[in-house]
């Protein structure tokens, strides 16, 4: 009894000093800041990430927001990375949380550079939304150029000679 107490002491010890030595997440992100325990709960997976060259790394944080506010987030590692979102709390008088029905979009916490980007998300299950089904399973992409707008006025019509343009008949 004594001697499996002791070892799973030093278990745990030297899981500690080798997840810090690994650089393995944190137990809760340090970047990105939400409400929980609202009541409400939504799971996302990540089940990768298509991004830049370099990739994610040990560090990184995945941010998951409703518009501006974030309502879960979760550090990188190896994946699928399950975040839990917190949904809205009815009994506050402000929003913080999800709004069932809302599109997620997703921001990623780059450590090494210090800034957060805007990424987008190809959802294998849900449809982008919270609370569709029981969960929602993403691959994260990076955002494509802002589409190129092409200015939709009238072109002027030419009648250099200003004959007269009679219709068909
Ligand atoms: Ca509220």
């Amino acid at each position: 009894m004594f001697r499996s107490g002791v070892m799973v002491f030093i278990l745990c010890i030297i899981s500690i000093l080798t997840s810090s030595a690994l650089g393995v997440c944190p137990d809760s992100p340090e970047h990105f800041e939400y409400t929980d325990e609202t009541g409400g709960t939504y799971s996302i997976v990540v089940e990768g990430a298509d991004l830049w060259f370099q990739g994610l790394e040990i560090g990184d944080e995945i941010g998951i927001f409703d518009g501006d506010l974030c309502v879960g987030a979760a550090c990188w590692q190896d994946p699928p990375v399950g975040i839990t979102v917190w949904q809205d709390d009815s009994q506050t008088g402000l929003v913080d949380g999800y709004i069932c029905g809302h599109e997620m979009s997703f921001r990623i916490w780059d450590n090494s550079r210090g800034i957060v980007r805007r990424v987008k998300a190809h959802c294998s299950v849900g449809d982008g939304r919270f609370c569709t089904g029981a969960y929602s399973m993403v691959t994260l992409m990076k955002r494509g150029p802002e589409p190129f707008k092409i200015p939709l006025a009238p072109a002027p019509v030419r009648n250099p000679e200003a004959k007269s343009i009679a219709p068909n008949r």
